[in-house]
């Protein structure tokens, strides 16, 4: 019996989290939670509409591509994806947009028009501040388990600083990390090398994984099976290639390495859902640069540097920033430079972010 993600999350019994709830949109004076406003709703689509579960597999402005009562389905057909449009009431009713990953309810009217009405709370998000408008949320993917954050063993080079901050993601947003090393065919830049052994040394899950001498795909597809697995990491790095390598029947454009520059091409755009065969999801995402924080505090920081914590917990301040506090048990301990710069650029980052009035006009970097 294929066993769809949802399945899956109920057998792990992980409940919503209040904390990436969708809905959870507090009344300003009372501080209760408020219900979507279903009369809005009402005034399209009617009490007696006929509706359906649905699952978000892509996400466009104002428009979702969803697959209608996805456990039933055992393998997803493009024929399986509709467009839905997404009822106002509901935007109104959503503190951020809907992502690939979301559970909905999707209502038909007499035309046959589909409308989004309702969205199920969020087990996990992973999330970022949105372009231009930083106090709003822009997910990535909802309800995802797994963060695979992909980097290669050489071109383009490995980007610690930028690892760090998809694992403090990863812990804000609800998902557990890890790393994915492909191209091991290739000798790798020592730097790459040296920090995979690294992460691996501090308890991260490391798999490596080659489409050229298909080293490691048994290892990272039994890994990904029965699971709900989101794909990070800069352009380049082979991501839509492990994925294509785990499904050889799904036709992904993959682009081909420029003789001239040496760079790939970036090749994917948008978000993409894919339903595994042996049950559960796997998500190609677009090349990632940067990533601003959301909703980090600093206990996730602790998550994604439990080798700064551990030792920071000796320092003789609690909040200690291991600069030039006396008494601070990190500048004392071997931790590399390197290693503590970037936790300090994170830290910095949240410090700011915590900030009263981030974001606001005259706030620390609110815009005139
Ligand atoms: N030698 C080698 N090359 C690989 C491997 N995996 C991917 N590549 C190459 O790396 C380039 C980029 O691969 P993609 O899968 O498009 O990378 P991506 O991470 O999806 O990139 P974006 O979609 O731009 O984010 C392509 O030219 C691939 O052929 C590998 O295991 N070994
Ligand atoms: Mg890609
Ligand atoms: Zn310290």
């Amino acid at each position: 019996m294929n066993t769809g993600d949802g399945d899956e999350r109920e057998r792990r019994g992980k409940r919503p989290d209040k904390r990436f709830d969708t809905l959870d949109v507090r009344d300003k004076r009372s501080g209760r939670a408020r219900p979507p406003p279903r009369r809005g709703v009402e005034s399209i689509v009617g009490e007696e509409a006929e509706r359906f579960d649905a699952l978000v597999v892509g996400a466009l402005p104002a428009h979702v591509e969803v697959v209608l009562n996805p456990e039933k389905r055992p393998a997803f057909t493009r024929e399986d994806v509709q467009v839905v449009r997404v009822h106002p009431a509901l935007v109104a009713a959503l503190q951020s947009p809907l992502v690939v990953g979301d559970r909905i309810q999707v209502a038909k009217v007499a035309s046959g028009q589909l409308w989004a009405v309702s969205c199920e709370p969020r087990r996990s998000a992973l999330s970022r501040p949105a372009v231009e408008r930083e106090r709003q949320q822009q997910p990535l993917a909802a309800n995802a388990r797994v963060l695979w954050v992909v980097v290669a063993v050489e071109n383009p080079p490995l980007r610690p600083g930028l690892i760090d901050r998809f694992f403090v993601a990863a812990a804000a947003g609800g998902l557990e990390f890890r790393l994915l090393a492909t191209k091991a065919d290739l000798p790798g830049d020592e730097e790459s090398r040296r920090w995979l052994t690294f992460y691996a040394s501090i308890g991260v899950k490391v798999f490596r994984t080659s489409i050229v001498t298909q080293e490691g795909l048994g290892d990272a597809r039994a890994a990904f099976a029965g699971d709900f697995g989101v794909l990070v990491g800069q352009s380049g790095v082979g991501k839509s290639s492990v994925v294509r390598a785990i499904l050889p029947e799904e036709p992904i454009a993959v682009g081909e390495v420029s003789a001239a520059t040496g760079k790939g091409r970036h090749t994917t755009t948008v978000t993409r859902y894919y339903r595994l065969p042996e049950g559960g999801a796997v998500v190609d995402t677009p090349g990632l640069r940067e990533l601003g924080l959301w909703g980090v505090e600093r206990e996730h920081l602790d998550v994604a540097f439990p080798d700064v914590a551990s030792v920071g917990a000796g320092c003789r301040f609690g909040n200690c920033r291991h600069r030039s506090e006396p008494g601070c048990a990190v500048r004392e301990a071997r931790i590399g430079a390197d290693r503590l710069s970037s936790w300090q650029k994170l830290s910095d980052e949240i410090d700011e972010r915590l900030r009263p009035g981030f974001g606001k006009p005259g706030g620390p970097t609110g815009r005139p």
